[in-house]
């Protein structure tokens, strides 16, 4: 299987996320990249390459203009910084309401962000935009048929980057990136089974009924994001229908975790798409620090193998996943089980 590797992943290294009045360690940091590539290479049949050169257009398709100028604008300015404090950039004000007076910068973190776990750093945009990159790269591979299956291999992870909002680590939504692309050609459907609810996705799609996002994850009464999630999120307008969102409890297990993906499996069958974005999260492990389920690394290559008989072409694009000791085996054995070995 191609896989296509982030190349400037490690110029965002995040120096900790704000939780709480403090600023605790955070667990999204470029060894997870590392010990995937590991695994990969040890477990052989991986062919790593590198997107071409560094484009906005795809990022263009499914973020709003402004935000994009943020981004590289707010990376720029954490670049030119001298005082370390000033080269990390949090939200502290959250503009609400309908016509939010946001200009200076200070509005504007917070405007186009939506929690304080997502810090703009100077290499945040080139990073960004290289998993973006990679995931239009594998977009057209499968596009135009040259491969069944494109594994994204980056960080920082993209479902929970919305329209004209970064936040939960994501800046660019990668998976939404390459369902853009794959529906100019067809139906598509992105699969999220990350252990949290990939609003971003949800949200870029909402009222599109050419795209349907299904999404498996930990109850958002209790688990990131909070504020979506939930059943009762069906779509709007033309996408009412297209949106499928299946909420488990803490602690859910192989044996309750079963049943969902079936249904989010039938679900996507049902919807007939030409082809399938599935966006990867290993933080549904029994070991991950933050996601709180109790799935075993052999389930994982059950998992590829039910995803595996929807028979569709795939970009697999990785989201999160913070157990660095169980990571890598988790995604080879769903990549190697998405391949049919
Ligand atoms: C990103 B992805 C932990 C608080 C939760 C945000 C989680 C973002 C997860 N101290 N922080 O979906 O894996
Ligand atoms: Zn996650």
């Amino acid at each position: 299987m191609r896989v296509i590797l982030n190349p400037k992943h490690a110029d965002h290294v995040p120096p900790g996320e704000w939780e709480g009045g403090t600023v605790i360690p955070c667990y999204e940091a470029p060894g997870r990249l590392e010990v995937i590539r590991a695994a990969l290479e040890a477990a052989g049949g991986f062919a790593f390459e590198e997107p071409p050169k560094p484009n906005e257009e795809c990022v263009a398709a499914v973020h709003h203009a402004a935000y994009i100028t943020y981004l590289r604008e707010a990376s720029a300015e954490a670049k030119r910084a001298r005082d370390p404090a000033a080269k990390q950039l949090w939200p502290t004000v959250f503009p609400f309401g309908p016509n939010p007076r946001a200009t200076g910068t200070r509005a504007l973190r917070g405007l186009y962000c939506f929690d304080t776990y997502t810090p703009i750093l100077p290499g945040t945009f080139a990073a960004a935009l290289g998993g973006a990159n990679a995931a239009a790269r594998a977009a057209d591979l499968i596009a135009e048929g040259a491969e069944r299956a494109a594994y994204v291999l980056t960080r920082p992870p993209g479902h929970h980057a919305e329209h004209d909002r970064c936040g939960g680590y994501c800046y660019f939504n990668n998976a939404a990136v390459a369902a853009e692309r794959l529906s100019k050609r067809g139906p598509v459907a992105v699969l999220d089974v990350d252990v949290h609810h990939g609003n971003g996705t949800q949200h870029i799609f909402y009222s599109r009924a050419d795209v349907l996002t299904v999404s498996v994850h930990g109850d958002p009464a209790g688990l990131y994001p909070f504020f979506s999630g939930f059943a009762d999120e069906t779509g709007t307008g033309a996408g009412l229908g297209a949106n499928l969102n299946i909420p488990l409890a803490p602690g859910t297990g192989a044996n309750e975790y079963r049943p969902a993906l079936a249904r989010a499996i039938e679900a996507v069958s049902r919807f007939k798409p030409a082809f399938l974005v599935f966006s990867f999260g290993a933080d549904t492990h029994e070991a991950d620090p933050i996601g709180g389920f109790k799935l075993p690394t052999k389930f994982f290559a059950e998992l590829g193998a039910k995803v595996r008989e929807l028979g569709l072409p795939a970009v697999i694009v990785q989201e999160g996943g913070y157990d660095l000791a169980a990571l890598g085996g988790c995604v080879a054995e769903v990549l190697k089980a998405y391949s049919g070995n």
